[in-house]
């Protein structure tokens, strides 16, 4: 179906005036926003005192069992929650703001039931994940009418890497909204620290960065400014306590699953190690003071506690650019360290050995420019084009290590994103980048470049699957294409079929690949077009 004429969708999304104030120079209409935003908290200051700190909470949880199934169910609907210390009406998961987690491990089988109790589309992306994008995969080409339930279940490869991922809605046009209103949870897939046994047993934590826009209705706002008052909460909660011993090794899960926010943390000046990044464990220690965690990206890291006393778990100011958004900075959490001094834990085990995409033959090499729109606003754009679900942009043979060199020629970020494949970024604004680990999300600096490698190996991706910009108002607005991973002997049909939505079909039950590719029929109303047309 076409998604850009659902019009339970287009209800969800009133239509509006240009949104190019809030990319500019801020216009009347924000600064009106920013002053009538800015009241409630003004009365919360005058009537009440601020609440008492609490201790982070992890998400609720569903786990699996002996046979490695997750079995979970989501129910998407517009309920009346906190979020943080704030009472809205938003769009949420099993009626808390606080989305489950869902745990996984290597080998697993995620079995979920998306149950949509909301008056408009939705669907699930699991982001991240090494995992089919077909039949009741990991698909963002299916959709899930209001009142209705579709089944996901799929499988994860036995060597899935270990770490932080995360699920959410990508229903195009409504993505922004819907995830900005809780329409995401985080996902761990276990085993980060198998390799790493001195590290046994140490504290896990999860911390889900939100950012949620304040409205004076204290209803889900239905139309974002991204620059405008935000509540910011980790787990939901504003501003928890995370208690550490002096002395103790912790690790956390940082994962950003906001709209469009870019979250800069430092521990006061305290440093962390980095062990995996968009569940990609790194080759080497990687010690840092601040995070720069992108919409999208996750880190892990080893966090130990300083000496007795709470320090402040800050979130720096942000700034994507001339044409792009500002955020305050603030306190986001504390961290209280305290009790007995224990025994610090050290890596001594090797970190893992990866291959590095920068020193192979690549097959193809591709360019795309991200830009937004000189003339309209609201539309962002990939090599001119907005997204168009019905077609094909790049066909990929399965086995392929590519390079795409990914341009923005615009004056704020993007943030680069592929589903069902990590990549290596091999070189930024042309400078070349040393191999730490891969990821699934880099920012490309506004008027620069970023140069990426991207095995496209794994058989499990076999299918049609999306790329695009992680700046989720960005991709609503088109900065978005459709990529087609196929068998090296189905390339030439499936780039002949490209216009017409490649070879995978529109929902991609993909009898094709189960009856080994050759009962393929082309429609006999289809006219292909000639061989080599643009
Ligand atoms: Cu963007």
């Amino acid at each position: 179906m076409d998604l850009r004429t659902d019009p339970r969708l287009r209800a969800g999304r009133p239509d509006r005036p240009s949104r190019a104030p809030s990319r500019s120079a801020p216009g009347i209409g924000l600064w009106l926003f920013l002053l009538l935003a800015a009241l409630p908290a003004l009365a919360l200051a005058v009537d009440a005192a601020p609440p008492p700190a609490t201790a982070l909470k992890a998400p609720p949880e569903f786990g699996y069992g002996a046979d490695g199934v997750t079995h979970a169910t989501l129910r998407a609907s517009l309920s009346p929650v906190m979020v943080g210390d704030q009472r809205y009406t938003t769009m949420v998961f099993n009626g808390d703001y606080d989305a489950p987690l869902i745990r996984t491990r290597p080998g697993g089988t995620i079995d979920l039931t998306l149950d949509n109790a909301m008056a408009e589309t939705t669907n699930l992306h699991f982001h991240g994940m090494t995992v089919t994008p077909l039949d009741s995969g990991d698909s963002i080409f299916q959709v899930t009418e209001p009142s209705k339930k579709t089944e996901y279940r799929f499988k994860l490869p036995p060597d899935h890497s270990p770490g932080a991922y995360w699920y959410h809605s990508h229903i195009h046009g409504g993505s922004e909204r819907q995830v900005a209103a809780g329409i995401a949870g985080p996902i761990l897939v276990d085993g980060l620290l198998d390799p790493f046994p001195e590290m046994k047993g140490i504290k896990e934590r999860v911390l889900v960065l939100r950012n949620f826009q304040k409205t004076l209705s204290g209803k889900v706002a239905s139309e974002i400014t991204t620059s405008a008052p935000s509540i910011r909460t980790v787990n939901g909660q504003s501003q928890p306590v995370i208690d550490i011993q002096p002395g103790e090794t912790q690790l956390w899960h940082f994962i950003n699953i906001a709209a469009n926010q870019y979250f800069r943390i430092r521990i006061n000046g305290q440093p962390m190690q980095i062990l995996s990044r968009d569940g990609n464990t790194v080759n080497q220690k990687l010690m840092t003071e601040e995070l720069l965690i992108g919409p999208s990206a996750r880190f892990s890291v080893l966090v130990v506690g300083p000496d007795a006393g709470d320090r402040a778990i800050e979130l720096g100011s942000g700034n994507t650019g001339a044409a792009g958004d500002q955020y305050r900075g603030e306190r986001l959490a504390t961290l209280r360290s305290s009790g007995s001094r224990v025994a610090t834990r050290q890596i001594t085990s090797p970190y893992p050995v990866l291959e590095d995409y920068s020193k192979e033959p690549v097959a193809q090499v591709r360019q795309f420019a991200f830009q937004d729109s000189a003339t309209d606003g609201d539309a962002f754009l990939i090599n001119g084009e907005r997204f168009d679900p019905r077609r094909v942009n790049t066909t990929v043979k399965l086995g392929d290590l590519e390079e795409w060199r990914l341009y923005n020629p615009s004056q704020e970020l993007h943030q680069f994103h592929i589903h069902q494949t990590d990549f290596q970024v091999i070189a930024i604004n042309g400078k070349p980048v040393p191999l730490t680990g891969y990821r699934d999300n880099v920012f490309i600096p506004a008027r620069g470049s970023i140069t990426i490698r991207i095995p496209f190996r794994d058989p499990v991706m076999l299918g049609k699957f999306v790329y695009h910009c992680h700046i989720l108002e960005h991709e609503d607005g088109g900065m978005m294409q459709v990529i087609q991973v196929v068998r090296p002997e189905d390339y030439a049909q499936a780039k002949r079929l490209e216009r017409l939505g490649g070879i995978y079909g529109d929902n991609q039950t993909c009898t094709y690949l189960q009856n080994t590719g050759r009962a393929f029929q082309l429609p006999s109303n289809v006219q292909l077009p000639a061989e080599g047309a643009p």
